[in-house]
């Protein structure tokens, strides 16, 4: 009986299968290739073989090897392509953020965070040091009707010292009627208005907060700025204790080295009124730009409540007396960073900034 050397096709074809269905990477399969299909296969070797056979036996036989070659190869290119898709899921799924990786990242990676602006940062010192001294912290709107923001503080309408702050008018109910707040000043009415509604005199407050004015930026102006306005209604109030409490707090804030003083002054709501000012801090009192060479910087206005706004509140004014004072807050942090231009706040230029981080 004459033998074929493809005798054995099933079997060796079988084998190779068999082979194919175990490769479990796709480096095992770049690995064996050439020993499944490649030129180290048994199939290229039974190819070779051929040439010992008759032309007819070739022929058939020739077939025979060329159509277990292509379902060898069909296995083998299924295989691949599974295993491509398994390595294809393995590497997206590590490549997936979890919320670890952002923590780590988060770590390493050097993020730059923002940090309270001077404004708010001296807000905070100056509440601190007002807390201090037995204040408590208030707020008001900053939204007011004129009765608040004037009428109530001693200003009447068309009344000549309404100059003093030139104010931008909200357009809500009758013309002129709801101002942005020029001044901290109409918190000393809410505040005094709830400690009467409530029977809670005597009132020792601060209230910080935003100011609007129609006034050009300059080294010492923005339009719009902040205060923080002070009230003390309490029974045997003196100008003593108001030059006392300011004398107190310019060497809490500035320091003992700074000089103040309280010069004489006019405001419709206290009586009688003073400005208090610092050494300017820029030039050391010899004279600059930022202080128009006067060697001084007007911090705030303050002075003893006037009875007319006692009465407009209807606080007795046999029984109660106070003072109350308001600083700008951008001219103390200002003076405290001897900041030449106080537009420098607004200009959002980072490098500058960044110092008061
Ligand atoms: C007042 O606003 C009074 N309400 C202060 C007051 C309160 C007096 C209580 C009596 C009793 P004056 O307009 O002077 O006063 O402003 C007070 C302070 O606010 C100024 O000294 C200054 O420090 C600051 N300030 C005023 N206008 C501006 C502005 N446009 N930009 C920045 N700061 C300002």
């Amino acid at each position: 009986m004459s033998t074929s050397p493809l005798d054995n096709l099933a079997a060796q074809k079988a084998e190779l299968l068999e082979k194919v269905t175990s490769l479990s990477t796709l480096d095992e399969l770049k690995e064996a290739e050439p020993f499944i299909t490649g030129k180290r296969s048994i199939l290229s070797a039974l190819q070779k073989s051929l040439g010992q056979l008759e032309a007819v036996a070739r022929a058939d036989a020739g077939a025979l090897l060329q159509e277990a070659r292509r379902e060898v190869e069909a296995a083998l290119e299924a295989r691949r392509s599974i295993l491509s898709s398994q390595a294809r899921a393995v590497a997206l799924e590590s490549d997936r953020l979890d919320l670890g990786d952002v923590v780590v990242s988060a770590v390493t990676v050097p993020v730059s965070v923002g940090h309270p602006g001077l404004v708010g940062s001296t807000q905070r010192e100056l509440e601190d040091v007002f807390v201090g001294m037995g204040f408590v912290v208030a707020e008001g709107p900053e939204v007011e009707t004129d009765w608040y923001n004037f009428e109530a503080l001693n200003i009447p309408p068309a009344h000549p010292s309404r100059g003093m702050w030139d104010t931008f008018y909200v357009e809500l109910g009758e013309p002129e009627t709801v101002v942005l707040r020029t001044h901290t000043s109409p918190t000393q009415i809410h505040l005094m208005e709830n400690a009467v509604a409530n029977n809670s005199l005597p009132i020792h407050a601060v209230a910080p907060g935003t100011c609007y004015r129609r006034d050009t930026p300059d080294a010492r102006h923005l339009a719009t700025f902040h205060q923080i306005e002070g009230l003390i209604v309490d029974r045997n109030i003196t100008f003593a204790d108001l030059a006392g409490v300011i004398e107190t707090f310019t060497h809490a804030y500035f320091g003992p080295d700074i000089e103040s003083r309280l010069r004489p002054a006019f405001f419709p709501f206290t009586e009688p009124s003073a400005e208090f000012e610092i050494t300017c801090t820029i030039c050391r009192g010899e004279g600059c730009r930022t202080c128009s060479n006067t060697g001084w910087i007007e911090l705030g206005g303050c002075g003893m409540l006037d009875p007319a706004v006692l009465s407009a509140v209807g606080i007795d004014g046999d029984e109660w007396s106070g003072f109350a004072f308001g600083f700008g807050i951008e001219r103390c942090g200002q003076m405290r960073h001897q900041i030449a231009d106080m537009r420098a706040l607004i200009e959002n230029d980072t490098r500058f900034l960044g110092q008061f981080s």
